[in-house]
């Protein structure tokens, strides 16, 4: 039995887009930065009597369950029957990236019970054929996602570019709706591969979004990072709306927090906003500016968390 605690991540630059669906490949390089406080505990015991996959306290059935005894077959492919406990701390499937800490924690938590040795890009590589933002859930603080070249995707996983104790940046989240959302991001993906006009220019232009926020990071800029992060967030949203049908994660809520934002800008205080397969808005600041900044997403919504950047994976046995 082992266990693994595992939080999950943030895009500033985004992932959307696979150029392998089995081995799930990104079409685009990708980075993140790990949040504090919210987090994914699972623990995993092989040689149960059968399989059997617990989430949040219930009794997991159909896809979820699936895809958790998928991924330990692809970890382990002879295994015994396992018995699978996982905990989110924070609302499941609803735009909060809990499928990055989710099939983190599994896959840290499964090569514990089993004993394999591994690297963190080896851990990663797996994660990421869970799913893909989990790659980044590996490591806490900054973590870039290599797109990678190679067809058997060896060469895509993380890389972790700056540790947690690096900058202390807040990310102010406010949670626009909990509720889990109507398109699941790999649904999403793949229609928006097959049929937005813009998807080309998206795979063509994400570089120096890349490129801008690693400097940014690196350096402490933040307003490098957070023009990079919105361009590249735009850039993601601008495929969504024109697909085929289109993908609206947006809510009026979401919008008028965007425009608060700008405000706040003007205003003086360095403050950056994302979103991601949901209708939630994460905004990047400075610890000295998150009070204020949760104080003006609050008149918008009453659910605001203000995070800091995350640790490393605790795995225990
Ligand atoms: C990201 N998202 O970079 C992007 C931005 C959502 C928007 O990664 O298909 O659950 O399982 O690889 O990782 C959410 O997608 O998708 C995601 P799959 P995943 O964080």
């Amino acid at each position: 039995m082992a266990t693994a605690t595992v939080h999950p991540n943030i895009a500033l630059v985004k992932y959307w887009g696979k150029r392998d669906r089995d081995l799930n490949l990104p079409s685009t390089g990708s980075l993140s930065m790990t949040l504090s406080d919210f987090a994914t505990t699972t623990s995993v015991v092989f040689g149960a009597a059968q399989d059997e996959v617990m989430i949040n306290g219930e009794l997991a059935t159909g896809l979820p369950a699936s895809r958790v005894l998928k991924h330990l077959d692809l970890i382990q492919p002879d295994r015994a029957p396992a018995r699978v406990v996982s905990t989110n701390n924070f609302p499941t499937a609803a735009g909060l990236a809990s499928s990055s800490s989710g099939f983190a924690a599994l896959t840290l938590a499964a090569l514990k019970a089993l004993n394999i040795d591994h690297t963190p890009a080896q851990a990663s590589i797996l994660a990421r054929q869970g799913s893909g933002s989990a790659s980044r859930s590996i490591w806490g603080g900054f973590v870039e996602w290599r797109r990678g070249v190679k067809k058997d995707g060896t060469d895509s996983h993380g890389l972790h570019i700056a540790p947690p104790d690096h900058w202390k940046l807040n990310m102010v989240i406010a949670v626009v709706d909990q509720g889990q959302k109507s398109v699941g991001s790999t649904e999403g993906m793949l229609r928006t591969m097959a049929t937005s006009p813009m998807y080309s220019a998206w795979v063509s232009s994400w570089q120096k979004d890349l490129d801008g926020a690693r400097q940014g990071i690196l350096d402490q800029d933040l307003e490098m990072v957070g023009r990079a992060m919105e361009a590249s967030t735009l850039k993601m949203f601008a495929t969504m709306f024109t697909s085929s049908p289109p993908i609206r994660y947006w809510r009026p809520a979401s919008v008028a927090i965007q425009d608060e934002v700008s405000k706040l800008r003007k205003a003086g205080i360095n403050c950056w906003w994302t979103m991601d397969a949901g209708p939630n808005v994460k905004v990047l600041c400075e610890p000295e500016d998150a009070p204020a900044v949760a104080d003006a997403l609050q008149h918008h919504v009453e659910d605001v968390h203000t995070l800091g950047v995350g640790g490393h994976p605790v795995v225990e046995e």
